[in-house]
């Protein structure tokens, strides 16, 4: 049996999740997730790798069906609640879906859709085990999950990890930041991204802590319920360290005390999934006195690098590599072994996944000799990592989601009236990047920021586009003829 499962069995009573008021036990889970999976699997033995869709919001019954799918032996494929039809059509067909699992109010919205890939639709409610059998035995080598994440091609890609991959992604943090079965964290991350799943939620089952799951990130919801309870860790995005101190500037000196002693008191507070802005992390520790541990990481990888638990948290910079990664900086091939020089992260050990979904080209050239090619930039500065930035315009990180400025020119350039346009993030206080349109438009058209808006949102979910736009005659090219992101961008800035 999996080790993640064989944990949960020897926790038994533990509170594992607390989720709408109710809390519910190891032993609650081992039970539902085993129903589940004896549900899934009906007749066979075994679902060999078939994949399983589900949508469904981050609650108990997401994590059951999770665990269901892992232990009847099938690739869970957890979709985004917010994702449009076309998002959610690409995701199904691509990673070929045998069935999707959900809530009843989704049903009817998603029938027509499953109906014309041939997918079966079920309800999450409706899931009945017809007969109890044995579980199959797992290899760890097996794949489990599938996540799509954007890149520089314009749709995203599948992202492969094993079960073996999952358990060192998890093993891994368990050990750096000192998790342990007192521990209690707050979720609030959504849960079909990496972030979310193994750091929030993975962790603390592994060790036998305890979750609450609070749904999607409010602001008001989470202070409300850091004043109930005693959270000892805290991983959140830099945006939302943004929006809490938002708040936190308006709020009361007696509500304002106790929350900062909430705060002071959890053992950890992490930062990631995106950069953390100097100014955040200094404000941060003067309201809190805690110092941010920022760290690193990657769908494809899960965390990599992270500033020390015990020791130096430095501002800026992301630290060192996590238990078993293994790290280099590569400028044109050539291994970077001085400091202070720029390079492309290349990550090794036994997180990185395995494939993009039926990629194989792709995937080949994610690699070079072995290490996973990040396409991130970085430097070591004394000893610790520090990002400077990504190698590929194209890519925005928004809100610490990653969105590929290609697939929305995509979107754009469908409009009747855009002849031209092109896409670029640009420095955000409170979002990293915000997402900045640049257009020329068919002859005597005219166009309407929200007109844009309410196009783009019928294709594209997660980044409510654009925050900001130009139009142009004409926009700046390059000596190839290809639109200058660099110039579109400074455009922005002035
Ligand atoms: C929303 N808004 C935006 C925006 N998103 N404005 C600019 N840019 C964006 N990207 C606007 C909305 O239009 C709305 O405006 C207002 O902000 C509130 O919208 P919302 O959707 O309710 O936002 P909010 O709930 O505040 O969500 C922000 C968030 C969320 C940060 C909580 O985006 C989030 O959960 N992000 C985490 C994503 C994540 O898990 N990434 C990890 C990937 S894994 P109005 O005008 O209508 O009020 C990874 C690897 C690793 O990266 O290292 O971990
Ligand atoms: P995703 O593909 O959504 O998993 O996003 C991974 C990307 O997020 C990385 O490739 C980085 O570009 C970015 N990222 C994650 N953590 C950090 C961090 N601490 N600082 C800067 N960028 C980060």
């Amino acid at each position: 049996m999996l080790k993640l499962f064989s944990n949960a069995q020897d926790y038994g009573e533990r509170i594992a999740i607390v989720y709408n008021n109710k809390s519910y036990t190891y032993k609650d889970l081992v039970d539902a997730s085993n129903h589940l999976a004896q549900s899934l699997l009906s007749e066979e033995n075994d679902l060999e790798e078939e994949r399983i869709g589900f949508l469904i919001p981050p609650s108990f019954d997401y994590v059951c069906l999770q665990w269901g799918i892992w232990k009847a032996g099938g690739v869970g494929v957890p979709l985004s609640i917010s994702a449009t039809e076309l998002e959610l059509n690409h995701f199904l067909k691509n990673s070929k879906i045998s069935v999707l699992i959900t809530n009843g109010e989704n049903i009817d919205r998603l029938k027509n859709l499953t109906d014309a890939l041939n997918i079966k639709i079920k309800e999450l409610n409706g899931l009945e085990a017809k007969q109890i059998k044995t579980l199959p035995n797992i290899s760890p080598k097996r794949k489990a999950m599938i996540l799509y994440t954007s890149g520089t091609t314009n749709k995203p890609k599948g992202v492969v990890s094993t079960h073996a991959n999952i358990e060192a992604q998890i093993c891994a943090l368990i050990k750096a930041w000192e998790w342990t079965r007192e521990d209690f964290i707050p979720l609030f991350l959504p849960l079909h991204h990496i972030h979310g799943i193994i750091n929030s939620l993975s962790c603390p089952l592994w060790i036998g802590a305890k979750i609450e799951i609070l749904g999607a990130f409010e602001v008001e919801n989470v202070i409300h319920s850091i004043l109930k309870n005693k959270y000892s860790v805290f991983t959140a995005v830099p945006t939302i360290y943004f929006s809490l101190l938002e708040k936190i500037e308006k709020m009361n000196e007696k509500d304002l005390g106790n929350l900062k002693m909430s705060f002071k008191e959890m053992r950890l507070m992490m930062s990631g999934s995106a950069a953390l802005a100097s100014e955040i992390h200094k404000k941060w520790t003067k309201f809190t006195d805690q110092i941010l541990l920022e760290r690193y990481g990657m769908t494809e990888v899960g965390m990599a690098i992270s500033n020390p638990f015990i020791g130096e948290r430095r501002p800026g910079s992301v630290g060192l590599p996590l238990p078993q990664v293994k790290i280099c900086l590569m400028d044109k091939g050539k291994v970077i072994e001085v400091e202070d020089t720029p390079g492309e992260i290349m990550i090794k050990g036994p997180q990185v996944f395995s494939e993009y979904w039926e990629e194989p080209e792709i995937t080949k050239k994610s690699f070079m000799n072995g290490w996973f090619k990040s396409g991130d930039v970085a430097i070591l500065e004394k000893g610790y990592y520090k990002i400077l930035g990504r190698d590929s315009v194209d890519i925005i990180k928004s809100g610490a989601y990653k969105i590929s400025a290609l697939e929305i020119e995509d979107t754009l350039l469908k409009h009747p009236s855009i002849k031209e346009c092109a896409v670029v993030g640009i420095e955000d206080k409170k979002w990293g990047e915000i997402v900045a349109v640049s257009l020329t438009l068919v002859d005597q058209e005219v166009i309407s920021i929200k007109d844009l808006q309410t196009w783009s949102s019928a294709f594209l979910s997660n980044y409510k586009i654009p925050r900001k736009m130009n139009i142009v005659s004409e926009l700046p090219k390059n000596s190839m003829g290809k639109i200058n992101k660099l110039e579109v961008k400074k455009s922005f800035l002035i």
